[in-house]
């Protein structure tokens, strides 16, 4: 699967679209998700045009991988949910494809916290 540039991340990255922005560096953007599903619901997204977690892993370079791990944490922190920093904890989702039932096709990875999120995964639709 290429790298579709009018995905409405791509959008957001090119600031065609407004978003609510918690952390920005050189590789990372970090905004709330427009439709939280728990109190924290941020996503996080390279900014280079990956699609997903693989393509990313294989194709991006040390310091774009590095910044990204790096911010996920950052910002679990920042959002108060990190256990390692006082916080209740958290979840990371990033879903991929047709079975990851992925609805934006730019890499990214939900941190969802703030409740109980209960067990990992939902029978299939
Ligand atoms: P996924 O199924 O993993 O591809 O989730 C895509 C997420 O993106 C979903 O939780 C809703 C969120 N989302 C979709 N459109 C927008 C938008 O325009 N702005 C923001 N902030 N989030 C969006």
């Amino acid at each position: 699967m290429s790298y579709d540039d009018q995905n409405i991340f791509a959008k957001i990255l090119r600031g065609e679209i407004p978003n609510d922005t918690v952390y920005e560096d050189d590789h990372v953007l970090a905004f709330r998700d427009l439709y939280p599903q728990a109190p924290t619901h941020v996503l996080v997204i390279p900014k280079g045009p990956y699609v997903s977690f693989d393509d990313f892993s294989e194709n991006a370079s040390d310091a774009e991988l590095v910044a990204y791990m790096r911010a996920i944490g950052k910002v679990a922190r920042q959002e108060g949910v990190s256990p390692v920093a006082g916080g209740n904890g958290f979840r990371l989702i990033s879903n991929a494809g047709e079975d990851g039932v992925q609805e934006v096709p730019h890499l990214h990875v939900h941190i969802v916290g703030g409740r109980r999120t209960g067990r990992m995964l939902a029978k299939a639709e």
